[in-house]
Parts: structure tokens; sequence; C-alpha cells
């Protein structure tokens, strides 16, 4: 499954220019039986199965993978763009995908220096969660992506959420795209995106902005012109 996702986004280009090193292992090669059992029932009793503790260290440690080995789950540390970041910026890092009930905790103990979540929700597995970590991580690393995309991230890296974008028509149904967007007025499309930004996450995403500290004195006024000094937070 990860394979062929890497292969098919931009982090197979990336990999074979030698930008990324993506590895997959099976933990089924660190299975004993002639089954390649990695699972049994837990103790206690219960429904579901759980990782067994072999397989995962015969696994781990033959393949000696970077470190830290983050654990996806949902008790983990919440995927942020500034955790993203963290991890882009590191000496790599190895996740580690849960299965079924989960993993059993001497492995999550003595195995695992970390836990990564992607939101409060529970998958079937960690292989989705792991992908969404390597699309995250994957495009903020120098050369995964063009220019296009690391400056993308710029805006978000300030907190908010993007302006509205629109391409051709400039008339799609009667709906058209605002005149300033057309009148090749830089420094007024700078500002109006901007308010756009302000206004968009006053409205959609209000803990973004509390998160940032609130708004400077400058975007304040900046959103009083956009809003005409209405509630930004009413349509
Ligand atoms: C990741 N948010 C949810 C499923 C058990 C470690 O134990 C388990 C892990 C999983 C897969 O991950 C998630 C998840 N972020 O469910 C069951």
């Amino acid at each position: 499954m990860i394979e062929d996702f890497a292969r098919h986004s931009l982090l197979g280009r990336a990999q074979v220019n030698d930008i990324l090193d993506l590895r997959i292992h099976d933990l089924r090669t660190g299975a004993t039986d002639r089954h390649r059992t990695v699972d049994d029932a837990p103790f206690g009793g219960g429904p579901g199965m759980v990782l067994m503790p072999g397989p995962v260290f015969a696994a781990v440690e033959a393949a000696d993978p970077p470190r830290p080995l983050l654990l996806l789950g949902p008790a983990g540390q919440t995927l942020t763009q500034p955790l993203a970041r963290e991890l882009a910026a590191g000496h790599g890092f190895s996740l580690l995908c849960g299965r079924y009930e989960g993993v059993d905790a001497r492995v999550v103990e003595h195995l695992v220096d970390g836990e990564v979540s992607i939101g409060d929700y529970v998958l079937g597995g960690g292989e989705v969660a792991a992908m969404v970590v390597l699309e995250a991580v994957g495009r903020l690393v120098p050369g995964v992506m063009g220019n296009a995309a690391s400056a993308g991230e710029e805006s978000f890296s300030d907190g908010l959420l993007e302006h509205p974008h629109y391409t051709r028509p400039a008339d799609f149904r009667g709906w058209r795209v605002p005149d300033v967007l057309r009148s090749g007025d830089h420094a007024g499309i700078a500002r109006w995106r901007r308010a756009q930004s302000l206004v968009r996450t006053l409205r959609l995403r209000p803990d973004l902005i509390a998160a940032r500290g609130g708004l400077t004195a400058e975007e304040e006024g900046s959103v009083v012109e956009l809003t005409d000094g209405r509630d930004p937070a009413t349509p």
C-alpha cells in the first residue's frame, strides 16, 4: 500500500532523485512460525488481536531503522504543521504502523521512542496515518516540491488559512472574480489576500487566531476595512 502510494506521489520522484530515502519493512519478516503470525489474542480476554512483541522487535532490530521510532496511533502527539517541520528538519525517523486492537505494551515501553496521531479517530491500522505523515513531512524536504509549494507552506506558517483562489474564466455563470485580482495592483492584491486570510480564519477557525495570540492592530485594521466595520464572524 505504502510502496504504491510513494510511487504515485511526489515522494516517488524525490526518491528516484536521491532526495528522500523511504524504506518499507513488512513486520512478517520478523515472524517465526509457518504462518508468519504477527498477532495474538489479548491476555485478560476481550475482542480483537494484539501485535506480538517478538515479530515487532525482530523486524525493527533487523532493519535497524533511523531513530526516533514513532508509533502511529490515537494516543500520540497530534501531527501539526510545526511537528511536520520538526520531522522534516531532523535526521530521519521511522514509523511503526499499529494494527488490530493495538501493539503489545512492551513494544511501546521498550522499543518505541514516541507516538504520533493524525487526529482523534480510530483507523483499522497505521498505514493510512503513515501516508499522511509521509506526505506532510516529505513535501517540506528541500527539493521534493517546486518553489510554488514552499511558498504555499509559508502562508500556513503564520497560522492563517489561505485566501480564496480564482482562475479563468473571469466570469463563471455570472460569478465574477473580484476586480482587485485583475487590476494589476500588486500591493492592493497582497493587502486584499491578507485581509481575506484573516477574515476567513476569524470566521472558520477562530482557534487558529487565538493560538497565534490574536490580531495585531494593523491586522485588526485590514479586517475592519474589508468587512466595512461589521463583525467579521458574520458572513
Ligand atoms: C492514528 N489517529 C488514529 C489502530 C491500534 C497503536 O495502536 C493502534 C493504532 C492504530 C492505527 O492508528 C490510528 C490513528 N492517528 O488509529 C489501532
